[in-house]
């Protein structure tokens, strides 16, 4: 695996789940593979989860790591080709790349959507950029379109759970103050669909997601009815996709709030969210704290998917000519 920037990137994710739990049992196994190696961790927002485990995972690996928060510290980045720079960016993105990568191994970039312009956000501008002209393999953090780190750890937790071969796993959205990216969504929509669960996706109407994702999922807009029968509850807000209201908070719902009453319509449903979640938001403080709630085993799941791809990344750079300089 050259970079990382789908969950389809993995191939077989039976496979894949089965590594990353063999890699669970013993996650220092592989410390000879990431000697001498240096990982280089750029965020373009913040972070608490990824931040971390990235870090530990390459720790795991035996590999070196350089952290760079591009907002603090680092000159601002131009990232449009053509412009003339009078402004307050002092450095271009075309420049910067090549530099950072002459200092790593392999490279992950956190980079959200910016909502600015709707093309470049779901044509991954920013990333592709890296994959471009790093030479290096590249892993997203959360792109503008995708998160995929936190799907694979998303679908470990799931297979570590579920009761039944084939589990109904429900995405809803909730609502949330600010206008977030659909990377989250997209991505477990993404990975569901490699699975054969039974999957629904319930939103207000003008949440709905690109049909890309959303793939063979069932939409309903009754969130009761999409609950019934539930055994994973996935909660996450997102901002509207669709033109015109693409990048724009269209409901703030509190109906939409996964609360005890909400629960009680599933199946003894587990919850679930990637984190950082606002309480009485998205999910009431019962329901998060209940013994139902697998957030805090899904957020350390995240070790385990970075160390996963990491270590595929690494077994890339195996199989290429020694580098001589
Ligand atoms: C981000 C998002 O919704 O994409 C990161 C989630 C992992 N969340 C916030 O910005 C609150
Ligand atoms: N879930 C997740 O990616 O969290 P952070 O934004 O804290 O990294």
């Amino acid at each position: 695996m050259r970079h990382y920037t789908s969950i389809k990137d993995l191939g077989d994710i039976q496979a894949a789940v089965k590594e990353a739990l063999e890699i669970k049992k013993n996650r220092f196994a592989y410390q000879d593979l990431g000697r001498n190696k240096t990982a280089l961790l750029i965020f373009f927002n913040n972070s608490l989860r990824t931040r971390l485990s990235t870090q530990k995972a390459a720790m795991n690996l035996g590999m070196n790591v350089i952290v760079l928060d591009v907002n603090q510290g680092a000159w601002k980045l131009e990232t449009e080709r053509g412009v003339i720079m009078d402004g307050d960016k002092s450095e271009h993105l075309l420049e910067a790349i090549p530099v950072m990568a002459s200092y790593c191994d392999v490279i992950g970039v956190r980079s959200f959507a910016r909502f600015e312009n709707k093309e470049d956000d779901y044509n991954e501008k920013i990333i592709n950029q890296f994959i471009q002209y790093s030479g290096k393999p590249v892993f997203s953090m959360e792109a503008a379109t995708g998160h995929p780190l936190q799907s694979f750890a998303d679908l470990i937790t799931i297979e570590e759970y579920k009761k039944t071969a084939r589990p109904k796993v429900v995405l809803t959205w909730a609502p949330h103050p600010k206008a977030l990216p659909q990377a989250v969504p997209n991505s477990f929509a993404e990975m569901v669909n490699c699975t054969d669960y039974e999957f629904v996706i319930t939103h207000p109407k003008g949440y709905e997601l690109d049909e890309r994702f959303v793939g063979n999922a069932r939409v309903e807009y009754d969130q009761k009815k999409a609950f019934e029968g539930a055994d994973f509850i996935y909660a996450k807000n997102w901002s509207a996709f669709r033109d015109p209201h693409y990048g724009q908070i269209l409901s703030k719902d509190p109906s939409w709030t996964v609360d005890a009453e909400h629960m009680a319509w599933t199946n003894n449903a587990y919850f679930m969210h990637c984190l950082p979640v606002r309480r009485n938001m998205i999910v009431s403080d019962d329901v998060i704290e209940s013994p139902q709630s697998l957030v805090i085993p899904e957020a350390a799941n995240r070790e385990i998917s970075a160390q996963c791809v990491l270590k595929r990344l690494l077994e890339s750079l195996q199989n290429e000519p020694a580098r001589t300089e």
